[in-house]
């Protein structure tokens, strides 16, 4: 039997709903600026491609609105050698490590470029198979091992993915080889339209981390600060040798599971608006800032106004380009393509030219 009080995890937060610090903190005023910027910007950006996604101009879109803290705040602790292996969720926290906007959109528009993260930037394909990318990253953290790279990578993935065999056979691996990864999740409350409740009987996610014997840490993930500070630690301790940790991120999306679900089927109203008007991550860093006197409403404005219009110059010129070539589909499987691979890309281009021909006979 376990100690009762072992599960017991004291939840961090360091910036209260208020917006007040509750302990120090050693953050700079210009990295709470840089996590402010990229939060708003990354709420316009969410904002606008649900816009588009209502407009038919992009695909299927899961917006992140709600969870920048927890994204923002855990990417920026990491360095550019480090690798983040995302979930569909996770644009915001692929920004912040070097994922072109240009790439994003390909992403959301279906085109294959979308996963070709440009070289040197350590993101691995979005994965949509739920839990998958935890496998992933533990692969690249023993790599990171034996090569002795000193990278650590960084799964993110939600509440929903501790239900799947990859997320503990990822986590029972991890610690076994005692290997440089963050299991970053971001507690949103719901697999879709399934709540934590019905999903789980524990009463933590960051306790499932004890049957592993690696470090569980529970933190507020809608307090940048916190997130950032607890990703810290985590990440240093897995540079340094350390080993694993799982970090729970309570969190909340603020809008659907995608544009094509409802939550007002299952959420109740009420719920929805505790969050949205008591626990916005971006209002709470917003008042410390105006608290502190760095930020004032000419420079939301100034910023809202100049980011708005070179979104939309980006997203009109990115609609200019080619769509993909569908024979170059078959490049990007493995490093090399098999005979069945190639055999099938001549089948695709000799069917073209029999289009192309009827088109032209
Ligand atoms: C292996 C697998 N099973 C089912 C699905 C269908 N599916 C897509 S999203 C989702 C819910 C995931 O919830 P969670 O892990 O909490 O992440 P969130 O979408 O809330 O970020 C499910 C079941 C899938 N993509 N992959």
């Amino acid at each position: 039997m376990y100690e009762e009080n072992q599960l017991n995890f004291e939840q961090i937060q360091l910036l209260d709903e208020q917006g007040h610090m509750k302990s120090k903190s050693t953050i700079s005023d210009d990295t709470l600026l840089e996590m402010y910027r990229w939060m708003l910007k990354a709420r316009l950006i969410d904002e606008k491609l649900l816009r588009l996604q209502r407009q038919g101009r992009i695909g299927t879109y899961a917006p992140f609105s709600g969870q920048e803290a927890a994204q923002i705040g855990s990417a920026l602790a990491l360095e550019k050698h480090d690798w983040i292996c995302p979930s569909y969720r996770d644009l915001a926290a692929c920004m912040v490590h070097g994922m072109p906007f240009e790439q994003v959109m390909q992403y959301v528009k279906g085109h294959l470029h979308g996963g070709k993260t440009p070289d040197g930037i350590n993101i691995i394909p979005i994965q949509i198979i739920i839990a998958a990318q935890t496998l992933h990253a533990v692969g690249i953290a023993f790599a990171s091992k034996l090569k002795k790279e000193q990278s650590v990578s960084v799964s993110y993935f939600g509440d929903g993915a501790t239900s799947e065999g990859d997320f503990h056979e990822a986590l029972n691996f991890a610690s076994v080889y005692q290997l440089p990864v963050v299991f970053f999740c971001q507690n949103n409350k719901y697999a879709i339209s399934v709540p934590l409740k019905q999903q789980m009987a524990s009463r933590t996610i960051a306790q499932k981390a004890i049957a592993y014997g690696m470090k569980g840490v529970q933190v507020d993930g809608n307090d940048v600060i916190g997130v950032y500070e607890v990703m810290k630690e985590a990440v240093d301790r897995a540079r340094s040798g350390q080993g694993p940790t799982l970090i729970e991120a309570d969190t909340y999306r603020l809008g659907p599971h995608t544009t094509s679900d409802d939550p007002n089927k299952y959420r109740p109203k009420e719920e929805e608006l505790e969050w949205i008007r008591q626990k916005d991550p971006i209002l709470r860093l917003r008042k410390l800032l105006e608290g502190k006197a760095l930020w004032t409403w000419g420079n939301e404005e100034k910023l809202i106004n100049d980011f708005q219009l070179e979104l939309d110059n980006q997203i009109q010129e990115i609609e200019q380009h080619d769509p993909p070539k569908i024979e170059e589909s078959f490049h990007y499987v493995y490093s090399k393509m098999n005979p069945q691979l190639v055999e099938q890309q001549k089948m695709i281009k000799s069917l073209q030219q029999e289009k192309a021909g009827d088109l032209h006979g």
